[in-house]
């Protein structure tokens, strides 16, 4: 009779590992739904709204055909939804999808697309992603809605959605084509906000804290320029401090002596906060 080993390894999760394990530098497979095969793996969200699969209409110049939905529905919070798929936990991926909405209930928000991640057990939630929503001033035409993400620790698999934007009852018609999911190097959306090229003013203060900009020279420029104000105003000095007043500039929390910003960008110095010029105005 043969003995067991001390420590069994479970099989599964190891046969799991082995066949997603990618060599260097190879790129996943991207997820995608384009519906140019008879086979629909989306299904509604409710039986009062169909879903099918048109040919002849495309978002692309390649695509041959794409999902319609069509309905109304009376609840929930997606019109239509797709079958599931693996995702690597904390990769960074892109969701993009072509809709086109032909037509919208009166009340019906503006529709988009979310991502919603499964853990291992299928139980609990992880999250989601969503993307921009549809722009209603160009209904009737092609909109390419995306969005960028790292899938949270514990993610398995995820799923996508046509999103209705709240659970109230909603109306629409619309179609869908080339649904993907895409890993991504990095986020593009620093790119968006990025100066280029950095001016050099800038470039010479690069990786410093902001509150170090404010010396004390800095600080007494700000309160020269908030002076006339308070005489604008009619009011040439503090107001009294009632019990009320001392309450609401107390010292904020955390803040060490000497010069530094508040959290909603008040000048701050020493224990006095001088935030009360504007606000007594
Ligand atoms: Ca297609």
């Amino acid at each position: 009779m043969s003995r067991l080993p001390r420590r069994s390894v479970p099989a599964f999760p190891l046969l799991v590992a082995l066949l997603s394990s990618r060599a260097p530098g190879e790129v996943a497979t991207p997820i995608v739904w384009d519906f140019e095969s008879a086979k629909l793996t989306w299904r509604p969200r409710e039986d009062t709204i169909a879903l099918t699969r048109t040919e002849g209409v495309g978002a692309t110049e390649q695509s041959k055909a794409c999902l319609r939905v069509q309905g109304k529905i009376a609840g929930g919070w997606n019109y239509a939804i797709s079958d599931t798929h693996p995702l690597a936990a904390e990769q960074l991926y892109r969701l993009s999808a072509w809709v086109r909405i032909d037509k919208l209930g009166e009340t019906s928000a503006m529709p988009f697309l979310k991502c919603e991640f499964v853990p291992a057990d299928g139980k609990g939630e992880l999250g989601r992603v969503s993307t921009e929503t549809y722009d209603g001033s160009r209904l009737g035409q092609w909109q390419l809605l995306a969005a960028e993400f790292k899938a949270p620790a514990g993610t398995v698999r995820c799923w996508v959605a046509l999103e209705k934007g709240a659970r109230t009852p909603m109306e629409i018609d619309a179609y869908l084509d080339e649904v993907q999911i895409e890993e991504i190097d990095e986020l593009s959306v620093f790119d968006k906000y990025r100066l280029k090229p950095t001016p050099p003013s800038l470039e010479n203060v690069r990786g410093v804290h902001p509150r170090l900009y404010l010396d004390a020279a800095r600080v007494a420029a700000l309160q020269r320029r908030s002076r006339p104000l308070t005489r604008r105003c009619g009011r040439r000095s503090a107001p009294k401090p009632t019990a009320r007043r001392r309450a609401a500039h107390r010292p904020i929390a955390g803040m060490t002596a000497g010069v530094a910003t508040s959290s909603s960008g008040s000048v701050v110095s020493g224990t006095h906060c001088h935030r009360w010029r504007w606000r007594t105005c």
